[in-house]
């Protein structure tokens, strides 16, 4: 059952009420905010995906050579070794290329709607080879000593998580690769349990395995072990090609609740609950048979990749309140509320 109370001012923001950071380009797609709180304003750290306007016949995109300089790749559309299937990925003589170029780019808002940039705080963009097809998906967990950011790598020979810590959003450390390949969906636990910092990633496996969602532990946020696997696909079920987690997990009475994504073979993305042991965080104490949240809105049934609904940020905006901020149809951004008990009552 969808139980998600929709902002009716959605969407909030489409890539139109931007303008693009690379010149020459034009913005393709809004998605997949992080999202944080800083000086009593609500920040979305917004994945914006770019590339050339398309020209007929010819498929185009962006990514950082060698030198760090932006470079435009094209390929025409009717070379039979090209395969362009899939919007958002290309496949071209046995390699792998996106068809747009990501990176992160924070906006603020008073209201939880009207979002504006702020010049003092700079988009971030991807740095050397492992990110030059771009950075996505940014999870950013607030901790006593930071925020600390979580996002995919994509370059050439990898899909990874990288990290950047930063108090200020001014001054960035960036960590490298804390997850290596193929990897994503990292999400930091917001508070360490017992000494030991937890969070949720998404290793692929192409043979036994599949997309699941695990659980490791760390003394220091950077250097990951012990991993467990707490929730794979399951045939059948909304979920039964691939699931990943959300934002960093919130604490409850009943355990750690944590808002994650399921897709089908047909690639409609929902969302689910996972609620996992206080204590032990790789114990899973229920898992939602039904999504909470389906694509429904036409904002997320049609769209650059229609039938997604796709959250990696939140705030509580009280104790039960979840402001949650989602991509739709990878080109919107729009929010909703969810309240706490409501999740966990459909867990029972
Ligand atoms: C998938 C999709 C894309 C994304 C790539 C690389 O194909 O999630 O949106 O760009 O993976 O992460």
């Amino acid at each position: 059952m969808d139980i998600a109370k929709r902002n009716p001012a959605n969407p909030l923001l489409r890539p139109s009420d931007l303008k693009p950071c690379i010149p020459g380009m034009e913005i393709t797609c809004l998605l997949n905010p992080g999202v944080f709180r800083m000086n009593g304003k609500t920040w979305l750290l917004l994945r914006v995906a770019e590339r050339p306007v398309q020209q007929e016949g010819v498929i185009s995109f962006p990514v950082y050579n060698d030198k760090g300089e932006i470079e435009v790749l094209r390929f025409d559309k009717n070379d039979p070794d090209l395969n362009a299937a899939d919007p958002r990925v290309i496949g071209y003589k046995g390699r792998d290329y996106l068809t747009t170029l990501s990176y992160l780019r924070p906006v603020c808002s008073s209201d939880d709607v009207h979002f504006t940039e702020d010049p003092a705080v700079k988009p971030i963009f991807g740095e050397g080879f492992q990110e030059s097809f771009g950075i996505e998906d940014c999870r950013v967990a607030t901790m006593e000593d930071g925020f600390w950011l979580t996002f995919t790598e994509v370059s050439p020979v990898a899909v990874g998580v990288g990290m950047i810590a930063t108090k200020d959003f001014r001054t960035l450390r960036r960590e490298g690769m804390i997850f290596p390949p193929h990897n994503k969906d990292c999400a930091i636990f917001q508070e360490k349990i017992g000494d030991l910092y937890y969070a949720f990633h998404r290793p692929s496996s192409p043979e036994l395995g599949g997309n699941y969602i695990w659980v490791a532990e760390s003394p220091d946020r950077i250097h990951w072990g012990r991993h467990i696997c707490v929730a794979t696909t399951r045939p059948g079920h909304w979920d039964s090609a691939r699931v990943g987690a959300g934002a960093a997990p919130i604490r409850t009475e009943e355990g750690w609740l944590e808002i994650y994504h399921g897709a089908n073979a047909e690639n409609r993305y929902c969302l689910g609950a996972l609620l996992l042991d206080l204590n032990d965080p790789t114990k899973v104490l229920a898992r939602s048979e039904e999504p909470i949240m389906e694509p429904i809105a036409d904002y997320e049934k049609t769209g650059f990749f229609g039938n997604v609904v796709f959250t990696n940020g939140y705030y509580m905006k009280d104790a039960d309140t979840i402001q949650l901020f989602y991509g739709a149809s990878d080109e919107v951004i729009c929010s909703a509320q969810m309240s706490v008990r409501g999740i966990l009552n459909t867990l029972r």
